[in-house]
This record gives C-alpha cells, sequence and structure tokens, in this order.
C-alpha cells in the first residue's frame, strides 16, 4: 500500500478509535497516535493498532537525552514503528533518539503547522532539519498549512521523509503538501471525526493521488 496517507487518530474514545482503525485500514500507510488517546486509553492502544497498521508515537519527545531513551525505547517495545521527537532539545537528545529507536523511525520536527509555530519553530526549522540529518533521523514533520515551507526543508534534506500534517480542520491541503516535497499527508479530525472515516480517507487519498 502506499497511499501516502497517515491518519493522525487523536480520538480519545478507545472503542471509537479501534473502529476507525479498522475502518481506515488498507487505506492509510500508518497511524500516528498522540498523548490524547495515550493518556485516556493507555499506552496498551500502542500494541492492539499495530495489529491494523504502522503506528507512529508522537509524543514530541523533548527532554533530557536519558528521558528520551526510556521514552522512545518503551514506545518501540510496545510496538511502534517511528517516534516523533522535537529537535531543538539538541545534538546530544535527537542522536539519543536515533540511538534508542533501533530499527524504528524517529521524525523530527522542524517548523509546526498552527499559527503559533511562527514564532519559535519557524526561525530554526532550517537549522533543526540540518541537525536531524547530521543526527541520523528517518524523516521530519513539516507544516502543510505553509507548502513553500515543507519545500524549503526538502532542499535540506535530501531523500529523507517528510510527513506533513495540517491537512484538512487547520486548512492545508494534502495534495499541495505532496507537490511541495512531502511524502505524507497526516490528516487526523477530518477522517476520524466525520461520518463516514473510510470515505474521507478515501477522498484524501485521491487527491494525494491527483499528484503522484
Ligand atoms: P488534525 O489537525 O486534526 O488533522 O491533526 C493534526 C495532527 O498532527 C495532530 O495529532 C497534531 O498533534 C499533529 N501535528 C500538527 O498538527 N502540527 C505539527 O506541527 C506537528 C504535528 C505532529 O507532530 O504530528
Amino acid at each position: 500500500m502506499d497511499s501516502r496517507l497517515i491518519l493522525a487518530l487523536d480520538e480519545t474514545d478507545g472503542e471509537k478509535a479501534l473502529k476507525v482503525a479498522e475502518a481506515v485500514s488498507g487505506i492509510v500507510d500508518a497511524i500516528k497516535i498522540n498523548w490524547p488517546l495515550v493518556l485516556s486509553e493507555g499506552p496498551a492502544m500502542i500494541t492492539k493498532l499495530s495489529e491494523y497498521s504502522d503506528v507512529i508515537c508522537d509524543f514530541k519527545v523533548a527532554d533530557i537525552p536519558n528521558t528520551v531513551r526510556l521514552i522512545v525505547e518503551n514506545a518501540v517495545s510496545r510496538g511502534a514503528s517511528g517516534v516523533i521527537v522535537h529537535a531543538f532539545t539538541g545534538e546530544d537528545s535527537l542522536r539519543e533518539a536515533v540511538d534508542a529507536a533501533g530499527d524504528a523511525d524517529i521524525y523530527a520536527v522542524t517548523e509546526m503547522s498552527h499559527p503559533g509555530g511562527r514564532m519559535f519553530t519557524a526561525l530554526h526549522a532550517e537549522e533543526m532539519a540540518r541537525l536531524g540529518v547530521e543526527c541520523g533521523v528517518s524523516g521530519f514533520i513539516a507544516p502543510a498549512t505553509r507548502p513553500e515551507r515543507i519545500a524549503a526543508i526538502r532542499e535540506i534534506i535530501g531523500d529523507l521523509r517528510i510527513l506533513s500534517p495540517g491537512v484538512g480542520a487547520q486548512g492545508g491541503k494534502a495534495s499541495d503538501a505532496i507537490s511541495a516535497g512531502a511524502d505524507y499527508a497526516i490528516v487526523g479530525r477530518a477522517i476520524y471525526k466525520s461520518e463516514d472515516p473510510r470515505a474521507s480517507a478515501e477522498m484524501f487519498a485521491a487527491d494525494i493521488r491527483t499528484v503522484i
């Protein structure tokens, strides 16, 4: 499967979350989970969801190297195929994340997709992308709300992956993000909150297909 679509499953009701995961399996390439679902349903959700799909743990880890290692190892041991970390913590923390992940992927956040992302992250996005390349991350998070920024990150990182959130509820368009250089569009509310999550996921996958 290669829809280049990732579901951000921030649904906090575990039963509903599993229903959505089942509904979109075969359409999305991975499911990304964040604190809302893990805090309400527990980390066993990582393992449960990994039966449907690759699971990326979006814990936006931002800590000292030792704590980063403990979090990344725990997520990977539960079945995560990737973990999202912040890059602003610096070289030592980022290297520790990559090392702790083993064969799993580390994705570093560059510029965040919401308006506040312009305040601090945007000013250092290119630097963080360069650092991520040096530290051996698998890829980066870059904003679908500002496709030109995806293109700027792509210039720096070569063939490494870009995962792009901000599609749908935040106003970005999946095909614009992919055209700008993203490998995957991340979509949350516009899929899991819709009446028919499968149909919505199919719609985003179709939009992506128009540009690949
Ligand atoms: P929706 O806005 O509902 O599509 O969800 C977007 C998902 O991507 C959420 O899980 C956010 O936490 C996440 N996200 C962003 O929206 N912006 C970012 O800059 C980074 C992330 C992320 O790391 O995934």
